[in-house]
């Protein structure tokens, strides 16, 4: 029998060899358009550096939520058109990952430098980033023009891109650097900063990608999905809160900058809740700044208020909760073990 540790490692091997494909065919339509040989060199590097090293959850989603979905194994030309909406996700990634990460000044991602703190790249980041996006659009045409649900692929793509867009802005001037008034955070503006700025391309995207490709059109069944699939991104996005204060930096690839750039996160908006006058001032005076002794006074405070107490309760919570929501589906329009898988791929995530 095959385990399900080598049937998730034989589905992350073939998923890989896709991208090969993919940077090939990306690079071959580029010669298209004369591209000197500097230039090709430059677009296989930053590809490979950028695209495919993460944990490829969002991107190995398409593939198995299309198996739940038709309920059979695909043929191969679903297996290699799923898994090359899979790439398109992780290009979507790419393009925002590259972007955040100048928006958040950080340091590493995936346990290397950030692609726009490589010595000869800089700001060359913000073009390439744009390249990965064009790059989705690219593929699509070549691989989907003619199926009936192009457009819908298309218009998921754009859709999504934007509300990501609006929740990053969201998260970014809630967060300037210069004014820190905790006054502006709240329970409400975080939920919403994280539904747009992660669940909906995070989440949503890749089943209702998977959806659109087994021919799903009843709207009523993407409004049952995304009922279940926005809370789970909300989850996903306080792990990544979470893990940014307490994650490890070798295990997680990135070393955390969120009390420094004045985020709205998780953890900021519960120790909020629960601050004593005296709490509040110190974390008043230390949020925001970028003095590891400021950093230190706010974790203090976090430390006493056992806030990672209350996000290991909250993780309890949410997986009940999600749970619930998971068994409120209606079978009869789309499985509900594709949302047990896709949530137990992310349940008590240490990376
Ligand atoms: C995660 O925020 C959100 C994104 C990566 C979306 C970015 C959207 C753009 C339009 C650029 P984060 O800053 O907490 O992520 P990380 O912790 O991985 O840096
Ligand atoms: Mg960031
Ligand atoms: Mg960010
Ligand atoms: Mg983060």
């Amino acid at each position: 029998m095959v385990s399900p540790t080598t049937l998730a490692t034989s589905e992350r091997e073939s998923f890989l060899a896709v991208f090969d494909t993919i940077s090939t065919d990306l690079v071959a339509e580029l010669k298209n358009y004369s591209l000197p040989q500097d230039g090709v060199e430059h677009v296989k590097k930053m590809l490979a550096y950028n695209v495919p090293g993460g944990k490829l959850n969002r991107g190995l989603t398409v593939p198995s939520a299309l198996q739940s979905l038709l309920k059979r194994s695909l043929t191969k030309d679903e297996l290699l058109k799923s898994q090359i909406l899979g790439w398109c996700i992780e290009l979507l990634q790419a393009f925002f990952l590259i972007s955040d990460d100048i928006m958040d000044g950080s340091i590493t991602r995936r346990g290397q430098p950030c692609w726009y703190k490589q010595p000869t790249i800089g700001m060359i980041a913000i073009n390439d980033a744009f390249i990965c996006e064009g790059a989705i659009y690219r593929l699509l045409k070549q691989h989907f023009r003619g199926t009936p649900y192009y457009a819908d692929l298309l218009e998921l793509f754009h859709e999504v891109t934007y509300q990501t867009e609006v929740g990053q802005m969201m998260d970014l001037i809630t967060a300037p650097e210069d004014s820190v008034d905790l006054n502006k955070f709240s329970i409400e503006k975080h939920a919403y900063i994280v539904e747009y700025k992660t669940a909906y391309y995070s989440f949503y995207l890749p089943i209702a990608l998977a959806m659109r490709m087994a021919g799903i059109q009843d709207e009523v069944a993407y409004q049952q999905a995304k009922a279940v699939l926005l809370p789970l991104g909300e989850y996903f996005q306080v792990q990544d809160d979470y893990l940014d204060c307490y994650g490890s930096p070798e295990v997680i690839g990135k070393i955390g900058t969120d009390i420094e750039d004045n985020k709205c996160g998780w953890l900021i908006v519960q120790a909020l809740e629960r601050a004593s006058a005296a709490q509040r001032k110190v974390l008043d005076e230390n949020y925001g700044q970028k003095s590891p002794e400021n950093v230190k006074a706010v974790k203090k405070v976090y430390e006493e208020l056992r806030i990672a107490d209350v996000y290991h309760a909250y993780e309890e919570a949410s997986y009940a909760r999600i749970s619930k929501l998971i068994e409120a589906i209606d079978e009869s329009l789309i499985p509900r073990e594709m949302f047990v898988v896709f949530m137990n791929r992310i349940y008590k995530r240490k990376v």
